[in-house]
């Protein structure tokens, strides 16, 4: 890893479907002033690129890996096989079992490769990006304070009243 100071988040998806659903941590990572970089990967469709990726993740100063896959979704385990930097796996909605698939899929990795796994679709893939940005905070002052102000602001935000 060159800088500790500035590592980057990697989001990976699955396919293009995944997309709007992965989009949603994108957008947490902006607010918060993350660097990030987008990449459709899959470990079935493109098992090279999955490779590739993986192996030079940690010299292209990726911090923390989001990985979001549907269906049997092995991706974000797959990549965690390949490397030691943290994979956060987002459960895509599936059609046919409602991301019930997905959400097996990733969480119940066996002993010796973990993959940190969020709830199923959007709030995964938002909690994902928030957890991501925890993670970097560890060693990175200015993500911390910008994460901060991102809880105390989603505090303010909730009334005291229903109306
Ligand atoms: C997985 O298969 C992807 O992560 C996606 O959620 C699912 C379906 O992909 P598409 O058939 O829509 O490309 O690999």
């Amino acid at each position: 890893m060159k800088n500790n100071k500035n590592l980057k988040v990697a989001i990976v998806m699955g396919s293009q479907s995944d997309y709007k659903t992965m989009k949603l941590a994108e957008k947490v990572l902006k607010n918060i002033a993350i660097n990030f970089e987008t990449k459709i990967i899959s470990a079935h469709r493109t098992p090279k690129r999955m490779y590739d990726f993986a192996i030079s993740a940690k010299k292209n100063n990726f911090g923390v890996i989001i990985a979001g896959a549907g269906g049997s979704a092995h991706l974000p385990g797959m990549i965690a096989a390949l490397t030691t930097i943290p994979v956060l796996g987002v459960p895509i909605e599936s059609k046919k079992l409602k991301g019930l698939d997905s959400i097996l899929s990733i969480a119940q990795m066996p002993k010796g490769v973990p993959v940190g796994t969020l709830a199923i679709g959007e709030d995964g893939a938002i909690n994902a990006a928030l957890l991501a940005a925890a993670i970097i905070a560890n060693n990175n002052s200015k993500v911390k304070k910008k994460l901060e102000n991102w809880r105390r602001s989603q505090s303010r935000s909730v009334k005291k009243r229903p109306s």
